[in-house]
């Protein structure tokens, strides 16, 4: 899960250095995987997945209706979790609202998987001190629900997945300028709208979903947020 290229990306980020392309997208993408997850299942009528490697101090949450808080500290190891639907569909408008406060490399955004093919995709809404996109192919933009998100693709190669080590792609929309962190947050997601534009660059998800939930990441770094989806 975690890597030597990972944490390079963390002590590059904090020193101003420039990472190899190729290895800055390993970091960012390690740190979004999905692997094992500690305990997912549903929680008051929402599918629920949280994963912590056990490095870093954290507490995930599930509150009522499609609320969790997640909270970590230490600046040590990797974590995610979120609440949302299994399976994801095609079309579903996702709201989120709550407080984000990241303190280092950290994300929010809408995750999740399919099959057939196996794709890993993010609709990251905002993020702390490392910026996905740059450590990805850039294919094109979209305007959705408002905003401009840059999409990118990336492949992962003998890495975690929903199945196993597998070698697979990452979709990815990176809202552009991010959502700020640090305070109250909230938003909408039209996943149809970013599905569509995916496929009109080549990137064709996958025809069975698996889990589709608004994920919080931290990633040797320290935070809270509470986020309700629906
Ligand atoms: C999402 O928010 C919009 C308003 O921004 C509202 O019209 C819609 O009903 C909400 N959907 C859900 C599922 O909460
Ligand atoms: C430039 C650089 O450091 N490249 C390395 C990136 O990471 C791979 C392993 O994932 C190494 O094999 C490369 O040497």
């Amino acid at each position: 899960m975690v890597s030597f290229s990972s944490l390079f990306v963390a002590i590059a980020a904090v020193s101003g250095a420039y990472a190899a392309p190729a290895n800055v997208t390993e970091g960012f993408e390690l740190m979004a995987r999905a692997g094992t997850p500690s305990s997912s299942g549903t929680n008051n009528g929402y599918f629920y997945s949280w994963w912590t490697d056990g490095a870093g101090t954290a507490t995930y949450t599930n509150n009522a209706g499609g609320q969790y808080t997640l909270t970590w500290s230490g600046n040590n190891g990797n974590l995610v979790g979120g609440k949302g639907w299994n399976p994801g569909t095609n079309t579903r408008v996702i709201n989120y609202s709550g407080t984000y406060n990241p303190n280092g490399n950290s994300y929010l955004a809408v995750y999740g998987w399919t099959r057939s093919p196996l794709i890993e995709y993010y609709v990251v809404e905002s993020y702390g001190s490392f910026n996905p996109s740059s450590a990805a192919a850039k294919k094109g933009s979209v305007t959705c629900n408002g905003a401009s998100y840059d999409i990118l693709q990336t492949t992962r190669t003998n890495q975690p997945s929903i199945d196993g080590t597998q070698t697979f792609q990452q979709f990815w929309s990176v809202r552009n300028p991010k959502k700020n962190p640090g305070g109250a947050i909230s938003g909408t997601v039209d996943t149809g709208c970013h599905f569509t534009a995916w496929k009109n660059v080549g990137m064709n998800l996958g025809t069975n979903h698996n889990y589709q939930i608004v994920a919080t990441e931290g990633y040797f770094s320290s935070g809270t947020a509470t986020i309700t989806v629906s």
